[in-house]
């Protein structure tokens, strides 16, 4: 099978979650174990389209980093690097954002979540993100991107950009066509609080959201304070349609035993919830602590991050800096 040429990001906006982790870190590692081509970027840029304390920033992007490290992605396979690093990715978001359409932008719906009521206060950066987006992965030439089912719009927005720009420039195969990797099943985590809002670093609540440096006895708290309902397991998948917060559980117990829903409802059939969340807690215990006692070890080893950081950021900018001259060059610089 033909090798994939991979590029994704995480932004360093703290708290890295289980959504994070099954929607996309954990598919990251198992690309480049299937001996694919993988690029996997600390977005720095896009995490101060809304404000950031620039000491933790700083903290936060050495911490994405150890993150990536301790699930399983080895930094001699594959390129580990911060986005700020490597000019080409803001010289090409200028560039692109003059091939992108307004009328394609103001139908993105994670601007109109995040930006809120008031949008005349959101950053101009949260309104353009997606190009800047577009051009992390067009300057790559990569040919597969794995994200949650949350980014598929602005994958299918950096289609639109190469698609246009190949077409405006008499350019056919100049940038290639990326192709969203989203896996079928729970590509989406939500909220443990709400299983109608996506887990996010930014809820205010920690309870909403396993975070991957969650200590054990925090993963047991938050899953027995998890929303159920007063309704009995569920006996088959068309009873879960109506009951998201359960749907949700149900899903990330699935997706990291690699059970099948079925065999889950057949499992705790008769059951009361109590029972399926220890089962749940103990499961995320095995799964998550492994990785949090890797960042913690290397959260406290900066030099060997920022020099993983540093060979990254070289092999990056080696990389992007051909493809940058020559989208210039097809403009007429
Ligand atoms: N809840 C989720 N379920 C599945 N996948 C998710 N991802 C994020 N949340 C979920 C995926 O994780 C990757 C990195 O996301 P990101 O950090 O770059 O940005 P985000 O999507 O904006 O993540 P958050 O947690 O919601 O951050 P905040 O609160 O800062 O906006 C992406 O592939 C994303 O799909």
């Amino acid at each position: 099978m033909a090798t994939k040429k991979i590029f994704s990001g995480v932004q360093p906006s703290g708290n890295l979650h289980l959504g994070n982790y099954i929607g996309a870190i954990k598919n990251f590692v198992n690309l480049q174990n299937e001996g694919n081509e993988c690029i996997f970027c600390v977005v720095d840029l896009h995490a101060i389209t809304v404000k950031q304390d620039p000491k933790i920033l700083k903290q936060n992007i050495r911490e994405t980093a150890a993150t990536f490290i301790a699930s399983g992605i080895n930094p001699k396979k594959s390129i580990i690097f911060n986005q700020s690093s490597v000019s080409a990715h803001s010289q090409a978001s200028w560039l692109l954002s003059c091939v992108a359409r307004m009328g394609w932008l103001n139908r993105m719906t994670q601007f109109k979540e995040k930006a809120g009521k008031d949008k005349e206060k959101a950053s101009v950066g949260l309104y353009i993100y997606p190009v800047l987006m577009a051009a992390d992965i067009l300057l790559y030439d990569a040919t597969h991107v794995p994200v949650g089912e949350d980014q598929k719009q602005h994958l299918e927005l950096a289609r639109d950009i190469s698609k246009k720009f190949n077409t405006d420039f008499n350019a056919a195969d100049f940038f290639k066509i990326p192709e969203p990797l989203i896996q079928k099943n729970f590509a989406r985590i939500m909220s443990l609080k709400d299983g109608t809002k996506k887990m996010s670093k930014s809820d205010p609540s920690d309870l909403s959201r396993i975070n991957l440096t969650d200590t054990e006895n925090e993963i047991i708290n938050k899953i027995k304070k998890a929303k159920t309902d007063t309704n009995p397991f569920p006996t088959s998948i068309d009873n879960l349609k109506s009951r998201p917060e359960i749907e949700n559980l149900i899903g990330i117990y699935s997706s990291l035993s690699g059970t099948k829903i079925e065999d889950l409802l057949n499992k705790f059939k008769g059951q009361n919830f109590s029972l399926f969340k220890e089962d749940l807690s103990e499961l995320l215990i095995k799964k998550i602590s492994p990785i949090s006692k890797e960042i913690n070890k290397l959260n406290k080893d900066i030099s060997f991050i920022d020099q993983v950081l540093k060979e990254g950021s070289e092999k990056a900018n080696e990389l992007s800096s051909k493809k940058i001259e020559d989208i210039k060059k097809k403009f007429g610089f």
